[in-house]
């Protein structure tokens, strides 16, 4: 049977071997939820990229420019990190390049694996199904905040284990953890996430209906997939 492990915290990256993995990144709040919407949205490619000035010089090259640093939008780019601004017209057929506190330095981590796919509650069974059908052992990778584990990402590897488990084999305790956590939470998972810290976070500046459409399940049957440090839907 395959196995399924999950990586609290991208600090923790160097525990695992992961040339044959597939790897799904998530940051459900807020930088994959975007992602996810921004495809589901007909944009032609996302490049993640780890650090602000690369990402700045990218829009003379024809990029959307986008981005947040401690949750607020970056001066000077096209757009911050809500998934609001990811479900219009004006992206279609764009390239975006992405830079974020931790979602899009998850994906830097991640770039060695043998397969990196972008997962969020918004395309959860559209994940699930990838990952049942795939030949790969499975890491899911949790951005986390600043190095330190999230509920909500853990949430959100509890639910991909809670749909597998009958076909999958958890490969150490944190898909337990996740799991168990997730059994408690997912009657309602905004409730559950009232208290955590990156909730807090988000209330303090103003932006609740990210948190609630972030958490809403299978909203796009959509799958990011990581080539050549970029994201597309081929
Ligand atoms: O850290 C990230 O990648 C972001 O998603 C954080 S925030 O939701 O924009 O604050």
């Amino acid at each position: 049977m395959k196995t399924i492990d999950v990586c609290l915290s991208p600090e923790l990256m160097h525990l695992y071997h992961v040339r044959d993995r597939t790897i799904v990144v998530v940051d459900i709040l807020r930088a994959t939820s975007c992602m996810v919407t921004a495809f589901a949205h007909g944009v032609e490619s996302i490049t993640p990229v780890a650090d602000l000035n690369t990402c700045r010089m990218m829009k003379s090259k024809g990029y959307i420019i986008s981005g947040e640093r401690d949750g607020k939008k970056v001066q000077g780019f096209d757009k911050g990190n809500s998934p609001y601004e990811y479900a219009g017209s004006d992206i279609r057929g764009k390239r975006i390049a992405f830079t974020t506190t931790n979602g899009t330095q998850a994906i830097e981590k991640s770039k060695d694996a043998n397969k990196v796919i972008i997962g969020s509650f918004l395309n959860l069974s559209t994940v699930v199904k990838y990952l049942l059908f795939g030949e790969n052992n499975v890491l899911i990778v949790c951005a986390g905040w600043k190095g330190k584990v999230n509920l909500e990402d853990t949430l959100f590897a509890g639910a991909v284990i809670d749909k597998l488990r009958n076909h999958i084999e958890p490969d150490c305790d944190a898909p337990l953890i996740a799991h168990d956590l997730y059994t408690r939470a997912k009657g309602d998972m905004v409730t559950y996430l009232s208290n955590s810290s990156h909730v807090k976070r988000l209330d303090k500046l103003d932006i609740h209906k990210d948190i609630e459409y972030c958490l809403t399940p299978d909203q796009f049957d959509v799958l990011p997939k990581l080539k050549n440090g970029v994201l597309t839907l081929s």
